[in-house]
């Protein structure tokens, strides 16, 4: 049986996942948006953001692969309940974000950002350090990518402590959920990574009242979205001394206007959203996993709960 897939997005790595596809399921019809005539026939889609229109124009779809593990940018409240919603579960993801995340605690904890800051005026001063184990990196957002990435913080011999909406069990970690507990995972967290999805439970959930429950002293990092920061109290609680570093890869505008104070600040990173790209090679291979369970009839891997928003 033939099946329609949509993929909306650049040429190269549509060139990249027709090949996978068409090596590994040669029944399917592939087309590489806007070059279709006859959208009725389309019943998958591939997409960072939806075509405009697209319920009225794909009125046979059953199902929306995000290309990426967020799905806030498919805007889900007008996504019909019958049409499937499916996040990215791309290894290359995990990796690449795992190694983000280590880079920049090390950072932190080494002290890089001090470094750089004093080669500007040749000041040659030594800053004590401590072990890694006295290091707490708390992780906000427990969930694929955030167990991934406390494997590897595990692995260089820092603390974690993990918050998630449900309660878990991780071999190591600290986990924490509920927010009768939410307090004491953020006294103890020396590092804060947020690694949430964006809902509206999650939005503005990096605010002056949960950044300062933070030890005095610690930094954060933030790669979930840039809707869950408040960014002046960010920016009070840095010039308060209370923070010491924010590294930033997503923002509520991107590109991040280039008047914003996040670029000039000494003690803030910004990078552009590149925390984890999805890689084309592994992450078609999980489209190509996924499509074959579609078409036997079994359940995807990575579909969204409509009711949690992710
Ligand atoms: P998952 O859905 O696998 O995990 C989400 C985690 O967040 C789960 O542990 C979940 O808890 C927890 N959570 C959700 N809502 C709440 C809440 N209200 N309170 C406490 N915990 C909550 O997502 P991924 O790990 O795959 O991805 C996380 C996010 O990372 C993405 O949604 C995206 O925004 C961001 N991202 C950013 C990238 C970048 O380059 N900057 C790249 C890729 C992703 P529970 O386990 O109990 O359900
Ligand atoms: C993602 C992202 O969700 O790039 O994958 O932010």
């Amino acid at each position: 049986m033939t099946i329609n897939i949509l993929f909306r997005g650049p040429q190269e790595r549509n060139d990249c996942w027709q090949a996978l596809f068409a090596d590994a399921l040669p029944d399917v019809a592939w087309h590489h948006w806007p070059k279709i005539t006859d959208k009725a026939a389309i019943e998958l889609m591939i997409v960072w953001k939806l075509p405009r229109d697209y319920q009225q124009d794909y009125p046979n779809l059953k199902a929306i692969f995000s290309v990426g593990a967020g799905v806030d940018q498919l805007d889900l409240a007008t996504v019909p309940e019958h049409i499937q919603v499916i996040r990215m579960l791309d290894p290359g993801i995990a990796k690449g974000m795992s190694e983000f995340i280590a880079m920049h605690v090390l950072n932190i904890h080494r002290d890089t950002f001090a470094y750089i800051n004093a080669n500007k005026s040749a000041t040659w001063q030594q800053i004590p350090t401590i072990e890694n184990q006295q290091r707490r990196v708390g992780i906000f957002g427990l969930g694929h990518l955030g167990q991934v990435a406390a494997e590897s913080l595990l692995q260089l011999g820092f603390s974690v402590n993990g918050w998630s909406r449900s309660a878990k069990k991780i071999s190591n970690v600290n986990c924490f959920h509920s927010d009768d507990r939410l307090h004491t995972f953020l006294s103890q967290s020396d590092i804060l990574v947020c690694l949430l999805p964006l809902t509206d439970q999650t939005r503005g959930i990096l605010n002056h009242e949960t950044l300062s429950q933070l030890p005095k002293g610690a930094s954060v990092i933030n790669v979930g979205r840039g809707e869950q920061l408040v960014a002046q109290d960010l920016l009070a609680l840095l010039d308060e001394q209370h923070l010491e570093y924010a590294v930033l890869d997503v923002f509520d505008i991107e590109p991040l206007p280039e008047a914003h104070s996040f670029w000039q600040h000494p003690r803030v990173l910004v990078t552009p959203h590149i925390a984890a790209i999805t890689q084309n090679d592994s992450a078609g291979k999980m489209l190509v996993e996924n499509v074959q369970r579609y078409l036997d009839q079994q359940p995807m891997r990575g579909i969204v709960d409509r009711s949690l928003g992710y």
